[in-house]
């Protein structure tokens, strides 16, 4: 890898960082409303997973979804401006935080409904395979998601379709307050769930940037020649609530810190200066960068207007 590449691992992560600690300061400020689900604590599966994708591929995710928008690299003023509920947002501030779009960049959202966009990027999967094109979909979902009927039928219609589709879990050990083992009947490993509908699987630190990413360019490798759907599972930790409602009270601190001790926005930089990929100075400057771009954000979302009313029945299906 190119130094340039380890720097733009580096600087989506915090730009991530950032974007969400930014959003949690505007939430309470009452600039942010509705649902808000942030994604601190599990940037490495956005970035490293999506840094192995050709932009023409499909990304298809779950609500907590900022983290991926920002890695497909769609806008932060807009992306913010659609947390901020304006027109000037992705989703023209219909959609808000969990409904973030991008159609030109192949970015299928952002869906609310646990478990409902597993299907929807089984369609786009279908769509490639059906006009012969290599692009792959990714689709990202919870440890909670897998227990829904949607997440088995699309896994055994994939694997006898031999969809372009990459199944990708983020495991962070919760479904709202309950924990994995409370709800998965044998509390063994995801990759049993693959063999039952003989989808290739494998299992990584979702902690580790460079790991993420070289394990999802193994399996989009396998998908784009044609040889059906993968699985992979990402065990990380969201290092806050559920959502900004939840002050998270069935975790105890032990076990949050030890998480915390695994961030990577704080050993990926200890690599890169330990491994004299980079100085700190370098950092640094990706920092000061970053500070700014979040700021421009905040004050584009401030001053951006309100949809109009007129606005109001567009885009509904009924
Ligand atoms: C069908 C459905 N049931 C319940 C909910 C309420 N709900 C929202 S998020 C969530 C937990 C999902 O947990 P997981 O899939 O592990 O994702 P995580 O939030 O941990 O990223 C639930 C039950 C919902 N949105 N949709
Ligand atoms: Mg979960």
């Amino acid at each position: 890898m190119q130094k340039s590449e380890y720097l733009e691992l580096y600087r989506k992560m915090y730009l991530i960082r950032r974007f969400e600690e930014s959003c949690g300061e505007n939430y309470s400020r009452g600039l942010i409303r509705g649902f808000l689900h942030l994604y601190t604590g599990e940037e490495a599966i956005a970035v490293g997973s999506i840094s192995a994708l050709r932009e023409d591929d499909f990304i298809v995710t779950h609500y907590r979804d900022h983290g991926h928008a920002i890695a497909r690299g769609l806008d932060p003023s807009a992306l913010m401006a659609e947390l901020f509920g304006k027109r000037t947002g992705v989703s023209r501030g219909k959609g808000g935080s969990m409904h973030l779009f991008d159609a030109k960049k192949n970015f299928m959202g952002g869906h609310a409904i646990v478990g409902a966009q597993i299907p929807l990027a089984a369609g786009f999967a279908l769509a490639s395979q059906y006009r012969h094109q290599d692009t792959v979909t990714v689709v990202f979902f919870g440890d909670g998601a897998t227990n829904q009927g949607t997440f088995h039928e699309t896994m055994n219609l994939a694997s006898v379709w031999k969809l372009p589709i990459l199944f990708f879990l983020e495991n962070n050990f919760y479904g709202m307050g309950t924990r994995v083992e409370n709800i998965r009947s044998n509390g063994k490993s995801f990759s049993n769930l693959a063999d039952g509908y003989d989808i290739t699987s494998s299992q990584v630190d979702g902690m580790d940037v460079l790991a993420v990413k070289e394990t999802t360019e193994e399996a989009i490798k396998k998908i784009r020649q044609g040889q059906g759907p993968c699985f992979i599972e990402a065990t990380t930790f969201r290092f806050q609530g559920h959502s900004m409602a939840d002050p998270a009270k069935y975790r105890n601190e032990k076990e949050v810190e030890g998480w915390k001790q695994k961030d990577p926005l704080i050993t990926f930089p200890k690599y890169l200066i330990s491994e004299g990929i980079a100085t700190q100075s370098e950092m640094n400057s990706i920092i000061n960068d970053i500070d700014q771009i979040i700021d421009e954000a905040v004050r584009f979302a401030s001053e951006s207007p309100e949809p109009d009313l007129k606005e109001l029945n567009n885009d509904i299906y009924a």
